[in-house]
């Protein structure tokens, strides 16, 4: 047998996971099959549309646009908590093969905590600044975080696929500055390493396995092409939440004031409150198809 490589319960090679420990992140090919990309597009137009009352989802719209347009669907920038709304998205959430991978890299058990759906509309989708995502999570240890970012249309660099910076998971946190949008919460100046970036092009139904730390980017989509997504959060097993005072350990400015995203700020008055911590546990789902 050769030890270098994938199996049915192992999807990653050894060399893809040392390539998640030394770059801080890896892409597992083909996560969601054609028919499970097919079912989460037609979740988020359903919801966008109302075909699939949105009872929990939440969505958020490109700045200066309304919910009123005629073209609501191409104006939204992003959807929350919608797994038990849809169906379809609740199966990419529990993909067994991404399950399989992300064993390989954390450990078994883990529960969801976050669930998005980024839809970078043609020509307004705006960027998402460089930024940590642990910086948003007041987890005290950003290693029991795997983030997962699964491309729903073909993700390149002309409508704004994820840009990282390899290896700068291992530098720790940064400090962050709010802007007065919630969504905007970016690296300082001072801390960028955005001259080290790397495009992660991927293909409908690909996954990005991300560590926490990880220094990422997407750029505006000026192009004509949609570029859909949904990202979950997950932590492993046991993993503990802490306070502002714990975040701040990991996320500073020189003269030790708190610099992470987790605080209500300016225009911002509300936070992502993790559907209250409430641990969504995993059951596995075939989405091979
Ligand atoms: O998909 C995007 O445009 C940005 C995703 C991301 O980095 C995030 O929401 O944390």
């Amino acid at each position: 047998m050769d030890m270098n490589a994938a199996t049915d319960t192992m999807p990653l090679s050894h060399a893809e996971v040392a390539q998640y420990r030394r770059d801080g992140y890896v892409v597992l090919r083909a996560a969601l099959g054609p028919r499970h990309v097919a079912a989460c597009i037609q979740a988020l137009t359903g919801l966008a549309t109302g075909a699939i009352p949105a009872r929990e989802t939440t969505l958020m719209f490109e700045t200066g646009t309304t919910d009123t347009d005629a073209e609501r669907e191409l104006r939204i920038r992003k959807y929350m908590d919608f797994t038990e709304d849809a169906p379809a998205l609740k199966a990419a959430a529990n993909s067994r093969v991404l399950h399989q991978a992300l064993d390989q890299l954390l450990g078994q058990g883990r529960v969801l905590f976050q669930e998005m759906a980024l839809v970078k509309p043609p020509r307004i989708g705006s960027e998402k600044p460089w930024h940590q995502d642990a910086s948003y999570f007041r987890l005290t240890d950003p290693a029991l975080i795997a983030g997962v970012w699964i491309a729903l249309d073909p993700a390149l660099t002309m409508n704004g696929c994820m840009e990282v910076v390899p290896g700068s998971h291992l530098g720790g946190g940064v400090p962050h500055v709010h802007e007065n949008d919630f969504n905007r919460c970016r690296i300082v100046p001072d801390a960028l390493r955005a001259g080290e970036r790397v495009a992660v092009e991927m293909q409908p139904g690909d996954a990005l396995l991300f560590h926490s730390l990880l220094h990422h980017f997407t750029a505006p989509n000026s192009s004509d092409l949609r570029r859909r997504a949904v990202q979950f959060h997950y932590h492993q097993e046991g993993a503990v939440w802490g306070d502002v005072a714990q975040h701040t350990r990991h996320f500073y400015n020189p003269d030790g004031s708190y610099a992470g995203c987790t605080v209500p700020h300016g225009a911002a008055q509300t936070n992502y409150n993790y559907r209250n911590g409430l641990p969504r546990a995993i059951t596995p789902v075939d989405t091979s198809d």
